[in-house]
């Protein structure tokens, strides 16, 4: 596990960081001013990218809901990561998944809706609003992170294909090649990795599908091309490189919950008082702190989220 004490990052690191942040308040300040001077469509002009060195997603603005906690270096988001097609230990996706090839790329959409399909990524991508939203992240581990997401409401995309009222669940699917994913050689999960939610949960304004990170396009250790984000439960419901969408009357089956029922439910909602049964859910350690953090009903998210589970046994349906 690498937790860095403050004294181990470079400083170059904090400059970086101090340079996104500066920028972030660069952008809110000109969309104020912008808000202020006009009524209408208003433009907010993006400056210049930090500067990791990948390619910019276009268009970007940013978006709601976003914290203002500190984000995690961009170089722990990328190389501290949970990705079991390229391996099981958090290096592994960083390393291996050169070899995820993430153009051309299509996503198929399937079951009650009214427009199935095979749509190209670009299809999906036209007409969306790219978004900057900072989310706090928390792995059913124990630790979390601050994560600078690029990306757009899901609900958004779920209208276009008109799903009918049969449509009570949508389920993802990740990319199946043992060739680009060499990790799915191993049986340490039922391959595709398979994730899903509720339609409210689906089409929940925190909800969206990232294409990026830090302003630029996805690594590919992080989900590339197109991975979902679903901040007030536990990350292993990200699921990453999405090819397909299948929309259903039934509760999907997850990967987790079919290799451990009685650890993963089908919702995952972080909640500190329901404990994994084999470690408490109550702390986490956010990825670059030293000490310990209380971690927060739906992962802080409960005031825009709490209404969607009343009435349910949590403890139950975890
Ligand atoms: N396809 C796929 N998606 C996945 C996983 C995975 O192993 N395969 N791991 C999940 C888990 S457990 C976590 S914590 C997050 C990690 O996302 P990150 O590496 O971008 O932080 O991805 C989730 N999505
Ligand atoms: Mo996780």
């Amino acid at each position: 596990m690498i937790i860095k004490k403050p004294a181990d990052i470079p400083s170059s690191e904090i400059t970086d960081q101090q340079i996104y942040r500066d920028r972030r308040r660069f952008i809110r300040n000109t969309s104020t001013l912008l808000l202020a001077g006009m009524t209408g469509t208003v433009l907010q002009p993006r400056p210049a990218q930090a500067g990791y060195g990948g390619q910019p997603v276009a268009g970007t603005r940013p978006g709601p809901f976003s914290t203002n906690e500190t984000p995690t270096l961009y170089k722990d988001i990328t190389s501290y990561n949970n990705f079991y097609e390229f391996g099981t230990d958090k290096k592994s996706p960083a390393l291996l998944s050169g070899s995820l090839k993430t153009d051309p790329w299509s996503v198929a959409v399937e079951g009650a809706v009214s427009r199935p399909g095979n749509y190209f990524l670009e299809d999906i991508l036209k007409g969306q609003p790219m978004e900057e939203r900072i989310y706090r992240m928390r792995c059913v581990e124990g630790w979390s992170m601050v994560i600078p997401w690029v990306g757009f409401p899901l609900s958004g995309l779920i209208k276009r294909f008109e799903p009918s009222a049969d449509a009570k669940y949508v389920e993802f699917q990740t990319l199946l090649d043992p060739v680009q994913m060499p990790g799915q050689r191993r049986n340490v999960l039922d391959w595709p990795y398979v994730e899903g939610l509720r339609m409210d949960e689906a089409m929940h304004p925190l909800t969206i599908l990232a294409v990026g990170l830090y302003g630029e396009i996805l690594p590919n250790q992080n989900g590339a091309p197109l991975r979902l984000v679903v901040p007030w439960k536990y990350g292993f419901k990200g699921i990453k490189s999405i090819v397909k969408m299948r929309f259903l009357e039934q509760q999907p089956q997850s990967s987790w919950m079919r290799s451990a029922p009685h650890e993963y439910g089908f919702y995952a909602n972080v909640n500190p008082q329901v404990s994994h049964p084999r470690w408490s859910q109550r702390r986490e350690r956010r990825i670059g702190e030293f000490r310990k953090r209380k971690t927060l009903m739906f992962n802080g998210y409960a005031e825009q989220v709490a209404h969607l589970y009343q009435g349910m046994d949590l403890k139950k349906n975890f």
